[in-house]
């Protein structure tokens, strides 16, 4: 395929509530929509999960955008590609800059798929036919407000429940929430909120069966999540420190994790984040799909993704009413008993809402090979 046009669609749109996390807290989402188009008139859909501010990550909207439209848009137009896992060998001389790629890559990916009428997942090797997802909950004003927003997603089915946790608000809370669901699939996130001198925390969460606990130290380190997990049961989960297949490798031999996050925008794309999957499947480290408060497209990617056999946790996809009050994908991403059916569709299996799309775009750039 030849990739003739590109188009950016530069959307904002408003969560139905703010999420808080040990970082800040986000409601409003600018992001962008990357549209490329083949020789013959195909098109297919990409996502940028940046956000506004560079707080999980160093990237933000404004980066992606100029990444994208001044680097890797001149890279990728008139190129013949046989296969999407070229593409992230055509974005190498480019450092980082993992959601940018991601974006532009996903949506080849997608057109790849429609082109050889395949579903993406099946495109990607996918097994399952529905996955199982849980939902992440910020953090909220007090433990009692946490219980009720946890039982209310309990009650809907979801089968594993994520929280935020920070410094002040980590073990009462953790406990308060153990004691009102004991039973519960529970993990705890910390988004690099702390360090090894917070070890006595880390053991005394060690108490409350949780089935990992989510980056707790340096968003970029390896070393002191190896020193912790020698230190405590429950297991690590590395998020915003793995980028990429060489960080897993580094992150495993170490012993820094036992369960692996994979978000596809993170790691610079699909192919990665394949690659990851692989070889965590051989080294019998089970993954699970994290999330961006990704819009439809984005969330689409997710689903695909998390099809591979060794997605074997629940991932942070939850249903786009969850988020939304309107998305941008027809039809919208529907969890059911915690489960959401893998479409069948071609290429991400879910059609692109032009009429909201339109709605909640911004600006809208245009480029021809
Ligand atoms: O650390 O996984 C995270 C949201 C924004 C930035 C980072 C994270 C998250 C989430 C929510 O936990 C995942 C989602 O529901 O999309
Ligand atoms: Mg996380």
């Amino acid at each position: 395929m030849i990739i003739k046009k590109v188009k950016l669609h530069h959307l904002n749109m408003t969560m139905k509530n703010s999420f808080v996390t040990s970082f800040g807290s986000i409601q409003e989402k600018p992001f962008l929509l990357v549209e490329v188009m083949d020789e013959s008139g195909n098109t297919g859909w990409g996502e940028s999960t940046a956000f506004h501010a560079p707080w999980y990550n160093e990237e933000t909207f404004q980066t992606n955008l100029h990444i994208i439209k001044d680097f890797l848009i001149p890279l990728l137009l008139n190129r013949n590609i046989n296969h999407p896992d070229e593409v992230s060998a055509i974005f190498s001389p480019i450092r980082k800059n993992n959601m940018a790629k991601a974006a532009i890559e996903g949506a080849v990916w997608d057109l790849y798929a429609k082109r050889n009428s395949l579903p993406l997942s099946q495109a990607l090797g996918g097994t399952f036919k529905n996955i199982e997802v849980g939902v992440s909950i910020g953090l909220q004003k007090s433990s009692d407000e946490l219980i009720s927003v946890v039982k209310n997603y309990v009650q809907a089915g979801y089968k594993r429940i994520k929280v935020k946790i920070k410094p002040g608000s980590d073990i009462s809370l953790i406990s308060a929430l153990r004691e009102a669901f004991p039973e519960l699939p529970l993990m705890a996130d910390a988004n690099s909120a702390y360090t090894l001198d917070d070890i006595e925390i880390f053991r005394q969460l060690d108490q409350y069966n949780l089935l990992m606990i989510e980056q707790p130290l340096g968003y970029d380190d390896i070393v002191d999540h190896s020193k912790l997990q020698r230190e405590i049961k429950t297991p690590i989960c590395l998020d915003e420190s793995i980028l990429s297949l060489e960080d897993v490798k580094k992150a495993i031999e170490l012993g820094s994790a036992k369960v692996i996050n994979i978000k596809i925008s993170r790691v610079g794309g699909l192919t990665e984040a394949k690659k990851i999957h692989d070889y965590c499947l051989e080294k019998n480290i089970p993954v699970w799909c994290g999330g961006m408060l990704e819009a439809g497209i984005g969330r689409a990617h997710n689903i695909a993704l998390a099809s591979l056999p060794n997605f074997t946790f629940p991932g942070d996809t939850s249903s786009s009413s969850r988020y939304w009050e309107e998305d941008i994908i027809t039809p919208e991403v529907v969890a059911k008993d915690g489960y959401i059916t893998v479409p069948t569709g071609y290429g991400i299996g879910y059609e692109p809402n032009l009429e909201s799309i339109k709605k909640f775009t911004e600006n809208l750039w245009e480029f021809k090979a």
